[in-house]
């Protein structure tokens, strides 16, 4: 019998189906782009449906009743997906396939990379509407910016700072600010690469 009592009600399987369905596409993508510039952009991928605890949290904090309406129309990450690249320039490449691939709609899209957030947050984020019904988030990032929004997010549940946290939140940025100095680095070193080999 299918389980209705959580927060997505008898909807758990089209969200799964869906997860399914963007990484099946992610996986073409990817296909798609080692045939043509002979490399795998994308260091890993996952999916993961909101957990019912988190997506709770989520509709209170917005002043939202934990509906099943509420955690699919009126909050757009019960489906998230994050694209992890080696390198900076393939996040745009791949943002750019999705986009024009013509199979979603885009709600929204924040470049947090082009502009990172106060803390130094970077990744760029994708909502999209798909089958014309359910919304799934995409955050793409590269290896740098994942790893600096892991140990952040791991490092918000330590507290009890006390009066150290400015310095913390300072630090978090500066670490934040220097991986983002190395993907650029690294791009260029990539890009020197690519060059080379075209001679
Ligand atoms: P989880 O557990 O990853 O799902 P909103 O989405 O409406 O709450 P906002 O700020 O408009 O708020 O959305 P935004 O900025 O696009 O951020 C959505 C998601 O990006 C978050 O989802 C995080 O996954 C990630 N994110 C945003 N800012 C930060 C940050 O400073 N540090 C880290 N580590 N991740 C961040 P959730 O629902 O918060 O969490």
């Amino acid at each position: 019998m299918e389980n209705t009592s959580g927060i997505y009600g008898n909807q758990k399987p089209e969200l799964e189906r869906v997860i399914n369905q963007i990484l099946l596409h992610i996986t073409q993508i990817r296909r798609d782009m080692e045939s043509k510039l002979g490399m795998d952009p994308v260091e890993h991928c996952l999916g993961r449906i909101k957990s019912e605890e988190s997506m709770r949290e989520k509709c209170r904090r917005k002043g939202l009743p934990e509906t099943t309406e509420s955690a699919l129309e009126k909050i757009f990450d019960a489906v998230g997906v994050r694209i992890v690249c080696a390198f900076v320039d393939d996040v745009f490449t791949i943002r750019n396939y999705i986009a024009d691939s013509g199979r979603y709609e885009i709600i929204e899209e924040k470049d947090y990379i082009s502009r990172a957030k106060p803390n130094g947050y970077r990744s760029y984020h994708m909502i999209l509407r798909v089958d014309g019904k359910y919304h799934a988030e995409i955050q793409l990032r590269t290896i740098s910016m994942d790893t600096w929004a892991a140990l952040e997010h791991h490092l918000k549940y330590k507290k009890k700072v006390g009066g150290r946290q400015e310095l913390i939140i300072g630090e978090l940025k500066r670490c934040a600010d220097e991986l983002a100095s190395t993907d650029l680095s690294m791009q260029t070193i990539r890009d020197m690469i690519l060059e080379g080999d075209s001679r």
